[in-house]
């Protein structure tokens, strides 16, 4: 069960060409060719990548907990695949680096580009205030779409409440349909966490928002915007918006929720409908489509250079080496070099998304597990391996990881930024 499946080949599709024209909504995915295996992965100046540290993370997230965990890095034409454990718990199938999973709120990132999108056709203003577009949806004229994008909004993160208690939370929630308006004034009942603009502060509520920007401003609902303007587009054939429906379509991972008792079963909570989340975190992807979709945004062929420097302009936020954009997280790595994308927890499943600053390496990483906090940590530590190579900071960091300890989030781990709900931290 633990053995890991590692593969290193070719991709076809995976680089997309640069748009002729700005804004470069149509982005074009046409087939590069293939580079043979034994081609260099990456440019002179960047570390190889180091599959087999990302094999031994992996690894270390089985032992921890999750049934099973994968990663796919995609450097230039060249693919590196690691899938260790089962997909499934029932059937006990092994799983794939190909399979689908729920993104969480790596689907903030898609929303983003969305409004950016809009903003390069000049039907958004990002220091507009919100109500000038939704008239009297928030308390405050001073939130501009600015805010609402960089987590500066002040809106309370209503999930709080709502997953306080992990499994009776999520089962309260699992086949609810909410509309956005109903998730906004959840968050209305709390008194805001901060002034319009202040300080960083993240919250579903926040994209919740910004989904509900869309579909004013597009007259269509936001399944629409993400399918014409990024999925086709971008060819993500593993790719889907499907709430309310509750199932995910194809062959993908069954995500498995660690309850707050320790020894306590794993929940099956991959059937459910999102709703909770919706444009903050209800989209289903593959590690394939994440890493195109990475690349094409880091690449400037997703919004304007302008947009994507508006997505790019950081601000502090929680955790030592790490800033938020617009919908774009940055971390910084132990070599230096620093990353660009976004995490994911949502029931059942933990996602790692992000790629260089030119996109031209991404790695895409998840444990089908959530609400254990050392598996979260232990998965940031992909990131190192697939950047960093074998960097003697990295080496000492994955050991650190391996022996961090006991399931549950209980253990002594890395501080993780905007943690959800409940995990511990010490
Ligand atoms: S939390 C995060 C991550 N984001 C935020 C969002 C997402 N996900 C959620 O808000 C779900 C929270 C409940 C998840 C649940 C679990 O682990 O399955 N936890 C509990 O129920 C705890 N009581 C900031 C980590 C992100 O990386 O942006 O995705």
């Amino acid at each position: 069960m633990t053995s890991a499946r590692v593969v290193v080949g070719t991709v076809a599709g995976a680089v997309l060409l640069p748009l002729l024209a700005v804004p470069a909504h149509a982005a074009s995915a046409t087939e590069p060719a293939a580079r043979s295996a034994s081609a260099s992965p990456s440019a002179p100046s960047s570390p190889a990548v180091d599959l087999a540290g990302v094999r031994g993370v992996l690894r270390s997230a089985l032992a921890q907990g999750a049934p099973g965990a994968m990663a796919r890095i995609d450097d230039r034409g060249t693919v590196f695949r690691a899938a260790v454990g089962v997909a499934d718990r029932g059937s006990e199938r092994a799983m794939g680096e190909a399979d689908r999973f729920r993104i969480g709120s790596v689907t903030k990132t898609f929303t983003a580009v969305v409004l950016l999108q809009l903003v390069d056709e000049k039907k958004l203003n990002l220091d507009a205030p919100v109500n000038r577009y939704l008239p009297g949806l928030l308390p405050d004229d001073r939130i501009t779409v600015r805010h609402i994008l960089g987590h500066r909004s002040g809106l309370y993160d209503y999930t709080n409440d709502m997953f306080a208690k992990s499994v009776s939370g999520f089962e309260a929630v699992r086949k609810r349909v909410f509309t956005p308006t109903e998730l906004v004034k959840l968050s209305l009942r709390t008194a805001r966490t901060n002034a319009p603009g202040a300080v960083y502060s993240y919250s579903n509520t926040n994209f919740v928002v910004a989904g509900m920007l869309v579909e004013k401003l597009t007259g269509h609902p936001v399944r629409t915007e993400y399918e014409n303007r990024i999925i086709g587009p971008l060819k993500l054939r593993d790719t889907f918006y499907v709430h309310p429906g509750m199932t995910i379509p194809g062959r993908h991972a069954r995500g498995y929720l660690t309850p707050d008792q320790a020894g306590a079963p794993l929940v099956d909570a991959t059937e459910q409908t999102v709703s909770w989340a919706q444009s903050a975190g209800a989209l289903i992807s593959s590690s394939r489509d994440l890493n195109t979709f990475l690349s094409a945004l880091l690449g400037g062929r997703l919004t304007s250079a302008a947009q994507l420097a508006q997505m790019e302009r950081w601000m502090p936020s929680s955790g030592s080496g790490q800033a938020y954009g617009l919908g774009l997280r940055r971390r910084d790595l132990s070599c230096g070099v620093s990353v660009y994308g976004h995490t994911g927890a949502v029931q059942g499943f933990y996602t790692y998304a992000f790629a260089s600053k030119d996109g031209k390496r991404a790695l895409a990483a998840v444990a089908n597990t959530s609400n254990n906090g050392t598996v979260l940590n232990t998965m940031l530590g992909t990131l190192d391996s697939a950047f960093c190579g074998k960097t003697a900071k990295a080496a000492e960091a994955a050991k650190a990881t391996r022996t961090a300890g006991a399931p549950h989030g209980k253990a002594p781990v890395e501080r993780h930024e905007d943690m959800a709900p409940a995990v511990t931290l010490d």
